[in-house]
């Protein structure tokens, strides 16, 4: 089995790659239009389609280059989006300025809806099989459309400033970050060919992979500075957050509690799923400081 961080450098090369062509006569929007994605990023998403292809089709991870990125640039549209102004109003993303600052609301905006789209131009690029890449289109647009990231970020922009229940809290968690992450496991599991019952399995397992990644997030915003965390942090006191329902330390204890069911769930799988998967939650499943 290849190392993760080995395929993660070749796709990175990939990424810069792709990067499109758009001349025009706007001085700054082809160079935008990639800048944020090329800044770099943990390319987590990525890296959890690759985990499954390690484990399941390692022939396949190449042609799995290209969904990968598509989810990429899902998720840097909506780090752009949720930085502007009317959302989180952020000044630093990927340890650079946010899109907005350097260019503009409206730009950065825009970008952001180019990038929505421009991620199934590349899943229509793909070199699969036209049915997979039919079921990776259905996967991607449900989970982060209207019933997935989007209504998760709505959800918390509209109850920001109003004390929500912890059960209200999780469904925000599980469609604005989970369910992008629940989709980066399933693309592995469908580019693979793998049965219904264990692309189930591994979507339900990102799912709740997806929760804790949140509310890890949520405790490395209270405990890491600016510098450490590469993004705006301490941002969020008027938000709904574990640490603010829970207090940090009620959140530190939620978090070991669902770290300890992810590594359980995580031995459920076989064997060359659960050792590639644990080799990229390593670092994920270490204590906070
Ligand atoms: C604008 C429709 C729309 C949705 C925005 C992603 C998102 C939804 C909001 C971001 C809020 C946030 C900080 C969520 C915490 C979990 C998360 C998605 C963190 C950022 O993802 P990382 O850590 O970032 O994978 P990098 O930069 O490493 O890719």
């Amino acid at each position: 089995m290849r190392h993760i961080t080995e395929i993660l450098h070749d796709f990175e090369s990939f990424l810069l790659s792709q990067a499109p062509k758009i001349p025009s006569f706007h001085q700054h929007y082809e160079k935008a239009v990639w800048e944020m994605v090329q800044n770099g990023g943990k390319r987590f998403r990525p890296a959890l389609v690759f985990s499954i292809l390690n484990a399941l089709a390692p022939q396949l991870i190449k042609n799995a280059f290209l969904p990968a990125l598509s989810i990429e640039c899902i998720h840097t549209y909506s780090l752009i989006h949720d930085d502007l102004p009317c959302m989180d109003n952020a000044t630093l993303r990927r340890g650079h300025p946010t899109l907005h600052t350097k260019y503009g609301q409206t730009l950065a905006l825009l970008v952001g809806d180019g990038l929505n789209t421009y991620a199934f131009a590349l899943l229509a690029k793909a070199k699969l099989d036209p049915q997979v890449k039919l079921s990776l289109i259905e996967s991607l647009s449900i989970n982060a459309g209207i019933g997935g990231m989007v209504l998760g970020q709505m959800l918390d922009c509209e109850f920001e400033n109003q004390t929500l229940a912890i059960e209200q809290l999780k469904t925000i968690h599980i469609n604005k970050t989970a369910k992008l992450i629940a989709t980066s496991l399933e693309f592995g599991a469908i580019i693979a060919n793998a049965d219904s019952k264990l692309r189930k399995a591994l979507y339900d397992f990102g799912l709740n992979l997806g929760v804790y990644f949140q509310l890890r997030d949520d405790i490395i915003d209270v405990c890491q500075d600016s510098s450490q965390a590469g993004k705006t942090t301490q941002n969020d006191s008027h938000k709904n957050s574990y640490v603010n329902l829970l207090g940090l330390e009620g959140a530190r204890v939620e978090f070991h509690k669902q770290r300890q069911s992810l590594q359980n769930e995580l031995e459920n799988f076989e064997s060359c799923i659960a050792q590639s998967l644990s080799m990229l939650l390593e670092n994920y499943f270490k204590d906070i400081t």
